[in-house]
C-alpha cells in the first residue's frame, strides 16, 4: 500500500524451534501475463510455497511441520498419525516427514469429496504416500475440518499395537502449533519487500483447515495488513472455516506475543468460490486452472488452489482491489491432486 513503512519487524518467531523441511525462502514472481489480461489495473505476484521444498513436491504443510517437528523429536514418538480426504495434500506431506525422520506413518483418508473417478484413489497424493511408506487406510466418512472420530480411532489402534502415536491433525491446524509457519511466511515477505523496494497491499490465501490464513493474519498484524489478507474458502463450511481461522489465530497471536487481540472483523474470508461443494472444481474453477497454465505455466489444482486463483481472478475484474494495488497469491501447492481429475482436464 502506498506509504507502507517498510519496517523490519524483530523476529516474531526467534523463541520457538525450528526444524528446517523447506529450501529456504521461497520465491516471489511477477505474473505479468495474467496481469495484462485481466486489465493491467493491478499487479499479481506469486509466492510459490508449492515448490518451497524437496520432499514430495513440497507445499504449505511443511512451512508448519518445521515448527512442529521439534515437538515430534521430543515426543519419543514412533509413529506420525494424520488424516485428510482421498487427495489430502497434508497426508502426503506427513508421509513425507514421517519418511524423512524414519518414523512409521498411519494415514486416514476419508471420503470427503463426492468425486468418482476410475483411478481418483491410487494416484497422485495418495499413491505418493503409499510410495513413501505410509500405511495408508481409507474410511467412508465425509468433509469435517474438525476432530474426527477415525482419527481418534488410528491413534488407539496405534498404542493398543504397542506403538507410540503422535498426532497430527488435519492440516496440522488445531495443533498448538500450527499457526506458526504461516507467522514465517509473512517475516519472509517482509524481508523480500525491502528487497523489492515495495511492500504487497494485499495477499491471497486459500482457506480450508485455517492455520494458514490465521498464521499470515498474526504475523501480517505485525504491520498492519491482517485485514490486506484475503482468505479464499474453499471448504463450503465457511462458517466452521472461519471460526476456526480465527480461534487458532488468537491462539498464535498469544503464543508469539503480538501484543494485541486479533478479533472476528480481521477475518477476512470470501466465500464465493467454494462452489459446488469442497474438493470438486465449478466450470469457474476449472477456466481459473486453465487460464493460470497457459498465461503463466502456473499450475493451480482443482480443490485448493485452483479455487483461490477463481477468486483473484473474479475480484480483480469486480474491482475489488483499488487500481495499481499489488496483490501477493500465495500458492500454497496441491498440484499432485490433478492426477485424480485426469478425465475433467483430458482435453486440457
Ligand atoms: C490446503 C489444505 P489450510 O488447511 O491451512 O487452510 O490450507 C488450505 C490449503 N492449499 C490450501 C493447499 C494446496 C492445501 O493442501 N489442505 C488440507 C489437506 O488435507 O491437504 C488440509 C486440508
Amino acid at each position: 500500500m502506498p506509504g507502507l513503512p517498510l519496517l523490519t519487524a524483530p523476529a516474531m518467531l526467534e523463541k520457538f524451534e525450528r526444524y528446517p523441511l523447506t529450501f529456504g525462502p521461497s520465491p516471489i514472481e511477477p505474473l505479468r501475463r495474467l496481469s495484462a489480461h485481466l486489465g493491467g489495473g493491478v499487479e499479481i505476484f506469486a509466492k510459490r510455497d508449492d515448490c518451497n521444498s524437496g520432499l514430495a513436491y513440497g507445499g504449505n504443510k511443511l512451512r508448519k511441520l518445521e515448527y512442529i517437528v521439534p515437538d515430534i523429536l521430543k515426543s519419543g514418538a514412533d509413529t506420525l498419525v494424520s488424516i485428510g480426504g482421498v487427495q489430502s495434500n497434508h497426508t502426503r506431506m506427513v508421509a513425507a516427514v514421517a519418511a524423512k525422520l524414519g518414523l512409521k506413518c498411519r494415514l486416514v483418508q476419508e471420503a470427503w469429496v463426492p468425486h468418482e473417478d476410475a483411478v481418483y484413489d491410487r494416484v497422485g497424493n495418495i499413491m505418493l504416500s503409499r510410495l513413501m511408506g505410509a500405511d495408508v487406510r481409507l474410511v467412508d466418512d465425509g468433509f469435517d475440518i474438525g476432530i474426527r472420530h477415525s482419527w481418534e480411532e488410528a491413534i488407539a489402534e496405534v498404542k493398543a499395537a504397542g506403538g507410540r502415536p503422535y498426532a497430527i491433525p488435519a492440516g496440522a491446524s488445531v495443533h498448538p502449533l500450527g499457526g506458526l509457519g504461516y507467522v514465517g511466511f509473512a517475516e519472509e515477505v517482509r524481508a523480500q519487500e525491502a528487497a523489492l523496494g515495495f511492500a504487497f497491499d494485499y495477499i491471497v490465501v486459500c482457506t480450508v483447515t485455517g492455520s494458514t490464513h490465521a498464521g499470515m493474519l498474526v504475523g501480517f498484524a505485525r504491520d498492519g495488513r491482517e485485514r490486506r489478507v484475503i482468505g479464499i474458502d474453499a471448504s463450503f463450511t465457511p462458517a466452521q472455516t472461519r471460526a476456526q481461522v480465527l480461534e487458532i489465530a488468537q491462539r498464535t497471536a498469544a503464543l508469539v506475543e503480538l501484543g494485541r487481540e486479533i478479533t472476528a472483523e480481521d477475518v477476512v474470508l470470501e466465500e464465493d468460490y467454494a462452489y459446488p461443494v469442497y474438493g470438486v472444481p465449478s466450470e469457474e474453477t476449472k477456466a481459473a486452472i486453465r487460464l493460470t497454465a497457459r498465461l503463466e505455466g502456473m499450475i493451480t489444482d482443482p480443490v485448493y488452489e485452483g479455487k483461490s486463483m477463481q477468486g483473484l481472478i473474479d475480484l480483480v475484474q469486480r474491482g475489488y482491489f483499488p487500481s495499481g494495488s499489488r496483490i501477493l497469491y500465495a500458492h500454497l501447492g496441491g498440484a499432485p491432486a490433478l492426477n485424480g481429475y485426469g478425465y475433467t482436464f483430458r482435453n486440457g
